[in-house]
């Protein structure tokens, strides 16, 4: 089926668009943050058993993953059908061993942009640290070398240019949620801003 005939069946979510393009949503600068390749490494750390760091020749040794999902961005544009390539969230979990009480977990981006995300949704099969999108290594626009993809939530939750994340006890607000979007960010439950904060 093609996407404009998907859009008018089940895969859309309320007040969305289908697009084919592929939109690039940066924010603060609106450019890609420098990133030096070099000594690129992703750090974990918080409420883990172990602080790890790794370089992207460690990551490429992790199972590397294909998935197909879509992409809902809260400004209401959706592409359907990515193909995502990269490293599961969860197949990083055995190495890093979260204490119990971690139930959130903090993404960090080169650039200064964060988001927050439950542990819960991260755990998924459906959740990945993607270098590769659509045949093609992740452009630094689209988050290259390295950006989380998060099926399940608004595109603000799939970080670009990832450096860290942290476990976590507590919530707290990344970028965009300490400006009023929302905690979760469901799509299909339309939690794009705190209701407190809609106008
Ligand atoms: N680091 C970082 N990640 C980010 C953003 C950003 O500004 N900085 N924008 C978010 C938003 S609002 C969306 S819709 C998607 C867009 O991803 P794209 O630019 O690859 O389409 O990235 C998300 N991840
Ligand atoms: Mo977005």
């Amino acid at each position: 089926m093609d996407q404009l005939s998907r859009s008018n069946v089940k895969n859309l979510p309320a007040n969305q668009i289908v697009t084919n393009k592929f939109p690039v949503m940066s924010y603060p600068s609106g450019n890609a943050p420098e990133i030096n390749l070099q000594n690129w490494k992703l750090a974990a750390y918080g409420l883990v058993e172990k602080e790890v760091h790794w370089s992207m020749d460690e990551l490429m040794k992790f199972p590397q993953i294909s998935i197909e999902s879509d992409f809902h961005c809260v400004t209401q544009w959706s592409r359907f059908d990515n193909q995502w390539k990269g490293i599961r969230f969860n197949s990083l979990i055995s190495e890093l061993k979260p204490l119990s009480n971690a139930k959130y977990v903090m993404i960090y981006s080169y650039g200064g942009y964060s988001t927050n995300l439950d542990l819960d949704i991260l755990l998924g099969d459906d959740v990945l640290f993607a270098h590769t999108h659509d045949g093609i290594p992740l452009s630094s626009d689209h988050g290259g070398p390295l950006r989380l993809v998060v099926p399940k939530r608004y595109a603000w939750k799939s970080a670009k240019w990832v450096k860290s994340f942290e476990f976590m006890a507590v919530d707290k607000p990344g970028f965009w949620e300490s400006r009023g979007y929302h905690m979760r960010g469901d799509p299909w439950l339309e939690e794009r801003y705190w209701p407190e904060l809609q106008r």
